[in-house]
């Protein structure tokens, strides 16, 4: 299809008038809705294999806030990559699946202690309509929530999680931080720490409450490929959710956010990693802590939209995504 022959001023914004949740449609992707990726804006779940939701919350922050306009700018982002299929992938979620911009997790920020339950209450209700979620944070703390979801439907789940920080630092039960929302995680037993893993890490933890690390370092030193072969060994064939803190990457790559650590991942480290680690069993993904106020020329909104799709096309390529 020839991007010229696909232009049709008549058929409107295709955010809301596209007739198939499939393909890619050569469009004037710069214009119209910000839906991720162009796709359908919609809450009819009804035949929809993955929604891509927005958790615009920011709450829980421990540095610079500004998150909560993380969705907002990542579909932004994704606009300049919407005209065209992932690229290099060879599987296409997009030809495969049936996947919807479900708009954001709604929530009054005048009660933050009612914010969590809404998280999780908003990601039962797409799972079970049996639709696979991919969220856009939003702060870290949102995973704790979406976990919990998950783990409602699928049992306590492997977490493969790419960090500048482990985010399992002591809490007290019912504290809202976005560094210690995997504490109670793991104490909840919503993730089983053995079976789970965290890349890129750059900070000191005095207590890794069992999670594997595979440190910024270990990284660098042994590339990518190494690196996959050890979380698919780690991973097995357990059902994993995968969440994607957008600090993991190397501030020069990614200088919108909240917490940045130098020494970090290159958006190819990054990628290949997610690109090796094809057919372990996803059923859950999340992309957070894109900040734009601290973004410039949209880095890191468009890493983070590219790096969606990447979890996407690992998502399609998964025995969950067979559908
Ligand atoms: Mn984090």
């Amino acid at each position: 299809m020839s991007i010229k022959s696909s232009v049709n001023p008549e058929q409107g914004d295709l955010a809301f008038t596209r007739d198939s949740d499939r393909g890619i449609i050569p469009e004037a992707s710069w214009a119209g809705a910000l839906s991720f990726m162009r796709r359908r804006y919609t809450k009819d779940l009804t035949g929809v294999d993955v929604a891509i939701m927005g958790v615009p919350f920011d709450l829980a922050v421990s540095s610079r806030s500004g998150t909560r306009l993380g969705p907002r700018a990542v579909r932004s982002g994704s606009s300049h990559i919407a005209w065209s299929n992932p690229w290099p992938w060879e599987n296409d979620p997009f030809e495969q699946l049936s996947i919807i911009d479900y708009g954001d997790c709604e929530f009054d920020y005048g009660y933050p202690d009612k914010v969590p339950g809404e998280i999780t209450a908003a990601a039962k209700g797409v799972l079970d309509k049996d639709t696979a979620l991919l969220s856009i944070g939003g702060d870290h703390y949102i995973t704790y929530p979406l976990l919990k979801a998950h783990v409602e439907k699928h049992g306590p789940l492997s977490l493969v999680q790419f960090d500048a920080h482990t985010d399992t630092w002591e809490d007290e039960p019912g504290r809202i931080d976005h560094g210690t929302m995997l504490w109670h995680a793991i104490n909840e037993g919503l993730v089983d720490p053995s079976r789970s893993v965290q890349v890129g890490i750059r900070t000191h933890n005095p207590n890794p409450m069992g999670m594997n690390i595979i440190d910024a370092i270990e990284v660098h030193k042994t590339g990518p490929n190494a690196v996959a072969e050890k979380i698919r060994t780690i991973v097995g064939d357990h059902k994993a959710y995968v969440t994607f803190d957008i600090d993991a990457l190397e501030p020069a790559s990614a200088p919108g956010t909240g917490t940045p650590v130098i020494g970090g991942l290159s958006p190819y480290q990054a990628q290949e990693i997610i690109r090796s680690i094809v057919g372990i069993n996803v059923v859950g993904m999340d992309l957070v802590e894109v900040s734009p106020a601290y973004d410039i020329s949209e880095i890191t909104a468009i890493a983070g939209a590219t790096l969606v799709n990447d979890l996407l096309c690992l998502y399609a390529a998964s025995p969950a995504g067979q559908r």
